[in-house]
Order: C-alpha cells, then sequence, then structure tokens
C-alpha cells in the first residue's frame, strides 16, 4: 500500500512538473511585463528573459535566394475606372523599376504585377468640388462642387461635444523614456488615454512589409527609434497577400511572421512602446476575402499578448477595390470579438474605405457595439492634400477616434516627389487633434518613403548618413516635437516642399519640375490647368495636373466635354484621372465629366479633376 501511494506521488511531481515546463513558453512575454510593472520608473534596459522563445533575428524567410532581377515593370498598368467619386488610379506613376538591384541584395522580387490590382492609392486632387468643405451629415460626395480655397487652420472649430486638444497632449514627459509609455491605453472620445483619462499621442514608424523586411524588427534598432528618435510607437505591416504575405504563403511562411511579430513584441516591451500587429490587406482588397484566416490570427495573437498592454491591433489595413464601409463592418464586428475573448480592453483599429481615407464614412455610421475602437486614417502627402483634411476634421467634429497608423510623405506610390510643406501641414493637423501617427516605412526600398538609403545594408544603429530625404525629415520633425535625441545632428532641411525624384529613396536628390507645361498644352477661357506634382521617370516625366473646367457663358452647361490639343513635340500618354474620364486620341485631349460635376453654373468651375500623363 505504502508503495503504491509512494508512486502515485512521483507520477503525480512528474505531471506538475511537465505541466510547469509547458506553459512557460507561453507566459514569458506576459512575465516580461509583469516584470517591468514592478521596475518601473527606472530607464534601464533589462535582459531580454532568456528562455522566451525568441526566433532568429537574423534569419530572414527564405530571403537570400533571389536578388532583386529586374524589376518588374509598374504592377498597377492598369487604370480602375470605375470607382468614383474617389479617384483610383492603379498605376504607380511615380515608381520606376527598381533601378538598383546592389541595394537589396537579399531581397525578393517585387510580386507580379497580376497579383497587384491595386497597390496604391490613388493621387488624389488638392481640392475635392465634391467634398463637402464643412461636416455634413450625409457621407456621400453628391454634393454640388464648391470650392474648398484654403486649407484649414490646424486649429479645429471647437466640435459639437468631443472636444479635440488644441495641443500636443504628453509634449513634455514624452522626452523621457520611462514616459512615453502609459501603460494600458483606452480610447476616450476621439483620443488615446491612459488610465488616469489624460489623453496620449503615440508618434513613431511602420515597417515596410514584414514579408519583405524582416530584418529591421530587431531590439537595436527598435531601441534606437525609441531612445534617439523618440518613438514610442512601432508598426508590424504583415501583408496578407502580396509577397511572402500571411496568407498566400503557407504554413512555413506563417510561423515566419509570428516569429517576427514575436520579435517585434518583445523589443516593444523592453523598449517601452506600442506596437501595432497589422494585417495589411492590400490586393486583397476586401477584409472579407481572408477573414477566417483573419479570425484565426487575431485569435493566436490576442491569446499570446492578451495581458501585454503594448499591443494594438490594426485589423485591416486599406480596404480598397470599392469595398464599402457595411462590409468592412461587417468584418469588423466578427473580428472584433476574437481578440475581446482574450484581450477585453486592448485598443483596435479599423480601416476604412478607399485605402483608409474615407474615414468621414465611418463617422457617420461608426461602430457602437465595442468600446476602445479608432478608425485608421492614412495619408500621403503629395498626393493627398486639403480634401482628405477635410475628411479627417470631418471625422474629429464627429467625435470619431483617428488613427494614422500609416502615412508618407510622398506621393501614394510610395514614391516620387516628396511634399515636404504639405507633410508639414498634416503634421500639424494631427498634432493639434492629438491624433497618433505611424510613418511609412523602415526599409532601404530604393522608393522615396523607405527611410533608411538604398545603399545602406545597416538594420540598426544608423546615423544621419544612413537615412534618406524621407528619414531625415521624419528625425527632424520628432525633434522639433521636443522628440529625440539632441545627438542627432540633421544637415540643412531640404528646399521647401522640395521634390525628389523618387529614384533612389534617398537624399541628395535635385529638384525635379516638369520645364514647361505651356509647352504641352495651354489654358483658355473654359479650362485651365495647374501642375500639382511632377517627377522624374525613367523616360521621361510624370506630371500631375489640377484640371479647373470653366464656364464662362451666361447660361448654366450641361453634360460638358472638353478638347485641348497637346503640343506637337512629346509623346504624352494618360496615366490616371479622376473625377472625370479622359481620352487622347490624334495628340487630343478629351475631358468627359462624371455624373455629379457634370453641370457648370454660368461663370462658374468645376475643380477636384486630375489628370497624370507620363511625357517622353
Ligand atoms: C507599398 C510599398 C512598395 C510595395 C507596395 C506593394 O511602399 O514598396 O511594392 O506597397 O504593393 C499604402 C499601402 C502600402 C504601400 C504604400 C505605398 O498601405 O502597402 O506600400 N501605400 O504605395 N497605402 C498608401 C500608400
Amino acid at each position: 500500500m505504502k508503495k503504491i501511494v509512494a508512486m502515485l506521488a512521483v507520477l503525480l511531481l512528474g505531471i506538475i512538473i511537465g505541466a510547469g515546463i509547458g506553459v512557460t513558453a507561453g507566459i514569458q512575454i506576459e512575465k516580461m511585463w509583469q516584470e517591468k510593472q514592478e521596475t518601473s520608473g527606472t530607464t534601464e534596459t533589462p535582459e531580454l528573459p532568456e528562455t522566451t522563445p525568441t526566433p532568429e533575428p537574423t534569419e530572414p524567410p527564405e530571403l537570400t535566394q533571389a536578388p532583386e532581377p529586374t524589376e518588374l515593370p509598374d504592377p498597377t498598368p492598369t487604370p480602375e475606372p470605375t470607382e468614383l467619386p474617389e479617384p483610383t488610379p492603379t498605376t504607380e506613376p511615380t515608381k520606376l523599376p527598381e533601378p538598383t538591384p546592389t541595394t537589396e541584395p537579399t531581397k525578393l522580387p517585387e510580386p507580379t504585377p497580376t497579383s497587384e490590382p491595386t497597390p496604391t492609392p490613388e493621387p488624389t486632387p488638392t481640392s475635392e468640388p465634391t467634398e463637402p468643405p464643412e461636416p455634413t451629415p450625409t457621407s456621400e460626395p453628391t454634393e454640388p462642387p464648391e470650392p474648398t480655397p484654403t486649407p484649414k487652420p490646424t486649429k479645429l472649430p471647437d466640435p459639437t461635444e468631443t472636444p479635440v486638444p488644441t495641443q500636443k497632449p504628453v509634449s513634455e514627459t514624452d522626452k523621457t523614456m520611462e514616459s512615453g509609455f502609459y501603460g494600458p491605453l483606452h480610447v476616450e472620445g476621439t483620443h488615446l488615454a491612459d488610465a488616469a483619462g489624460t489623453p496620449v499621442q503615440l508618434r513613431g514608424i511602420s515597417t515596410h512589409g514584414l514579408g519583405w523586411f524582416p530584418e529591421y524588427v530587431n531590439g537595436a534598432m527598435m531601441a534606437q527609434a525609441r531612445q534617439e528618435w523618440g518613438c514610442n510607437l512601432f508598426r508590424l505591416a504583415m501583408y496578407t497577400a502580396e509577397y511572402n504575405g500571411y496568407c498566400t504563403s503557407g504554413t512555413g511562411q506563417k510561423e515566419n511572421l509570428k516569429n517576427i511579430i514575436d520579435i517585434g513584441v518583445q523589443a516593444a516591451v523592453e523598449q517601452n512602446m506600442y506596437i501595432i500587429i497589422d494585417w495589411h490587406i492590400l490586393s486583397d482588397s476586401n477584409p472579407n476575402t481572408y477573414k477566417e484566416e483573419a479570425k484565426k490570427f487575431f485569435a493566436e495573437m490576442a491569446q499570446k499578448y492578451a495581458d501585454v498592454p503594448n499591443v494594438l491591433y490594426e485589423i485591416c489595413n486599406e480596404p480598397n477595390g470599392g469595398t464599402s464601409w457595411s462590409s468592412i463592418k461587417q468584418y469588423a464586428m466578427e473580428i472584433i470579438p476574437v481578440i475581446r475573448e482574450y484581450a477585453p480592453e486592448a485598443v483596435i483599429i479599423v480601416g476604412t474605405p478607399t485605402w483608409s481615407q474615407d474615414v468621414d464614412i465611418a463617422a457617420a455610421d461608426p461602430i457602437t457595439e465595442y468600446d476602445n475602437i479608432m478608425y485608421a486614417l492614412h495619408f500621403y502627402a503629395a498626393t493627398h492634400k486639403e480634401n482628405i483634411q477635410e475628411k479627417c476634421k470631418t471625422a474629429v467634429r464627429k467625435g470619431l477616434p483617428l488613427f494614422v497608423t500609416e502615412y508618407g510623405i510622398c506621393d501614394a506610390s510610395g514614391n516620387g516627389g516628396i511634399d515636404e510643406a504639405s507633410a508639414n501641414r498634416w503634421i500639424d493637423l494631427l498634432d493639434s487633434c492629438g491624433i497618433s501617427h505611424a510613418m511609412w516605412n523602415l526599409s532601404n526600398k530604393a522608393e522615396t518613403s523607405a527611410m533608411i538609403q538604398s545603399g545602406c545594408s545597416k538594420t540598426e544603429n544608423l546615423s544621419e548618413s544612413d537615412l534618406s530625404s524621407a528619414g531625415l525629415w521624419f528625425v527632424r520633425m520628432m525633434k522639433e516635437a521636443g522628440l529625440g535625441s539632441e545627438e542627432w545632428v540633421l544637415p540643412e532641411q531640404d528646399a521647401a516642399g522640395s521634390t525628389d525624384t523618387g529614384t533612389s529613396g534617398s537624399s541628395g536628390q535635385t529638384e525635379v519640375k516638369f520645364p514647361a507645361m505651356e509647352e504641352l498644352l495651354e489654358a483658355s477661357d473654359a479650362i485651365s490647368f495647374s501642375v500639382s506634382n511632377s517627377w522624374r521617370t525613367e523616360q521621361g516625366y510624370g506630371i500631375q495636373l489640377d484640371v479647373v473646367i470653366k464656364n464662362p457663358g451666361n447660361t448654366e452647361e450641361h453634360s460638358w466635354v472638353r478638347e485641348v490639343t497637346l503640343k506637337e513635340g512629346r509623346e504624352v500618354s494618360i496615366s490616371q484621372c479622376w473625377c472625370a474620364s479622359v481620352t487622347l486620341e490624334n495628340g487630343v485631349l478629351v475631358i468627359h465629366p462624371e455624373d455629379y460635376n457634370k453641370n457648370v453654373p454660368a461663370g462658374g468651375e468645376v475643380r477636384g479633376i486630375g489628370i497624370i500623363l507620363e511625357i517622353k
């Protein structure tokens, strides 16, 4: 009998030890967070617990074999005539074939053109007649075109109920390592807030796709972003359907990607940063495309990081291709409860229609069933200007909590010219509303939005000369916000509103302006053009025209049409257009209206039409 009791005891002990080992890995990150809680207030950087299942950080998933061969020509040459009123150019007008294979030795080629029907949000006109300048209950842009002359000042007129803070809520305390991290966050009114209800604004950077550039997700890189640049936010952009995407690449890659996320989350805990896990839909347009995968993924993430307050969940990067808000909402209503089951308070960010630009539409019909929900607003400063800022203001006035989880200071292709003036206006607006933001992208890809020089192969410990113009702008912006280390001595600012070529994604580029629009076409009293952006392409120029249709007559004009004969001497083709349809035949541009802007009152105008031409 004694013998039996003794054997049972041994058996029991064995089971307990076994179970203990089993759960150890699972609770490591929670432990890290708890340990940090106990030691908070110090700036030391504790060692990561040795037992955490850290995957090889240096091993980018299968990235060695294919040195970027001849980059495929732009993956999205097909215009997308269907979607209106938001123009939907699907090309990346400024995206050149990757010119420098040497700079991305380890990268794999870009996804094939066919797989990316709609990678780039459209360049949009700088003023959009179809957007109401003032918030209106209807989100449909059917209003008569109304010129929206000047950009709004950065201070919003006080919204009805929810006050918009007019200054950076936490700029002073942000400066130190201990601060800038506020523990678990929640959403109050239009803001993120800490437990005491103090508004919190997060600022930082987004990775490029984890499948392309996993190597920048490492502790040292994130420590630098935090300690030297002042970032308290890091976004992990995990494409679902593009190259090495989560839903299109098989089980091994899924594990790779989750490992990279885990490295990021651990480093974020270590560095007192917040981190966004971004389900980066793009060519898959509608988040419902991979909804079941998304549910599984977010269940796993929320369970794993249930007690890690650093983690925010972004459930669909940029719905596009005409995906409606109601369709996004349906998706959100299935994903949110999955996350909530494990992480009941976690902040969840929902993408909005038209590449996360139509926050005004979301504001008209927000998700009311759950707390701590925010809405993504994305912009690319050289493309998206007052019209999208109006959407931002409209949404904030209606009390919608926004999060700019992605923005660029170049155009919507991620390439092209930098528009610093527009970028600064955007940042002023965000800061004046206390809206958190993350800049696209931390990589050395040869594109303007990449923060690192394409010739730089470092993945940590970057210096000034390793940064591209976009990277330098970012560090400068953070410094000007009172963040970032004084040790960063930045080169003189580029010429204000400088336009980079985008061919190298780096600094030192020369300004590119299309020499003379008058050589190409001429205005009349019925139509005028202005160049809102231009850039060099391999064979010539890309030029973005803002078009104004005028009616010099005394009677209202119905279903207007304009024909403009191009001057000889240049080979011109239409790359994109919006808010009108445009054809080019025998050297004549023929411009037809859309339904909503087909009438021009006597002496009036139609604005907001944009055309991108390629010129050789
Ligand atoms: C771009 C990358 C580019 C990549 C492409 C894939 O910068 O290197 O080839 O995606 O389609 C977004 C998207 C983001 C885009 C970025 C620039 O969220 O994935 O990245 N952009 O086009 N929305 C607006 C712009």
